[in-house]
């Protein structure tokens, strides 16, 4: 089995400090809840920025800021913004931070409802426009599949040339309007790649960690984070993302699965083969 790696999703778009306070807003509350998470044993920071405000934003100035101030204190770590932003954002607003120099970035493979009066956006023409612009800039996209009908979308386009390999995946599964997270879930998500794709499992909420072994077990990677869920256990927040990953770490351990760094993160996935420059 290939070492585990580790995404953190520190921030996310819809969680606030209201709900943790550990969720980062500023610039400096960004890059310490990243270093934080890399030293825990994270290889991948999923990045979202705010406003000061706690306001979701996909301004590319922002973004640069915090790459910048990540990569200051942990210069090999692997960045991935979001193109996903907040619900309701247009596909340009969203696709913004792939102007910078960036390794990976989500791309969402399908439109779902997203709790309450929520539909997040994407259709079959801003799939392809995101994967098209990814794969000219050399960005490796992470494949959000929120339910099966994405993957299916996923392996209709990469038939059709507008997905190409490697094919890194990823199951967000919990999201209220997206596919539950129980293991027949993700047996049924996992079954349904092709067997050289990579894939990682991110539980929203109680899903978190039930699903992160199941994937620890069975080869797969895992994304932990405020993004996702805010408790370290029943009814205990977690004391900032470190928190989170520490417990997927322990977990690892009890399966004897090494925790990947950065580098061998960038081997598995293949993004050292994309042989583009990414300094900012
Ligand atoms: N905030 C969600 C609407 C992504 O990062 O690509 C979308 C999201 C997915 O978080
Ligand atoms: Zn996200």
């Amino acid at each position: 089995m290939d070492k585990l790696i580790i995404t953190c999703a520190i921030s996310g778009a819809e969680v606030t400090k209201e709900h943790n306070p550990f969720v980062p807003y500023t610039i400096e509350e960004v890059a310490n809840e990243a270093y934080e998470a890399y030293k825990a044993g994270a290889s991948i920071i999923h990045l979202h920025v705010r406003n000061d405000d706690g306001t979701p934003t996909q301004d590319k100035n922002r973004f640069e800021q915090a790459i910048r101030a990540i990569k200051e204190k942990c210069p090999d770590v692997i960045i991935q913004p979001s193109t996903g932003g907040a619900v309701g954002m247009s596909r340009d607003e969203r696709l913004q931070p792939t102007q910078l120099p960036i390794e990976m970035a989500t791309l969402d493979c399908g439109t779902l409802n997203f709790g309450g009066d929520d539909i997040f956006v994407n259709t079959e023409n801003d799939i392809k426009h995101f994967a098209q612009i990814m794969h000219e800039k050399h960005i490796l996209p992470e494949l959000e599949c929120f339910e099966k009908g994405h993957i299916d979308m996923v392996l209709r386009l990469h038939k059709k040339g507008f997905i190409h390999d490697p094919m890194h995946f990823s199951f967000v599964l919990g999201v209220n309007g997206g596919m539950s997270g129980e293991e027949r879930d993700f047996i049924f998500m996992k079954e349904s790649i092709p067997e050289n794709c990579t894939f990682s499992v991110a539980g929203i909420g109680r899903y978190e960690f039930t699903l992160a072994e199941l994937s620890i077990a069975q080869g797969g990677h895992v994304r932990v984070g405020l993004e996702d869920n805010i408790y370290v256990s029943k009814g205990v927040l977690a004391q900032g993302n470190k928190d989170l990953v520490l417990k997927v770490v322990e977990i690892a351990r009890k399966y004897g699965r090494e925790i990947a760094t950065p580098e061998e993160a960038r081997k598995i996935l293949k993004i050292q083969e994309m042989d583009y420059e990414k300094t900012l």
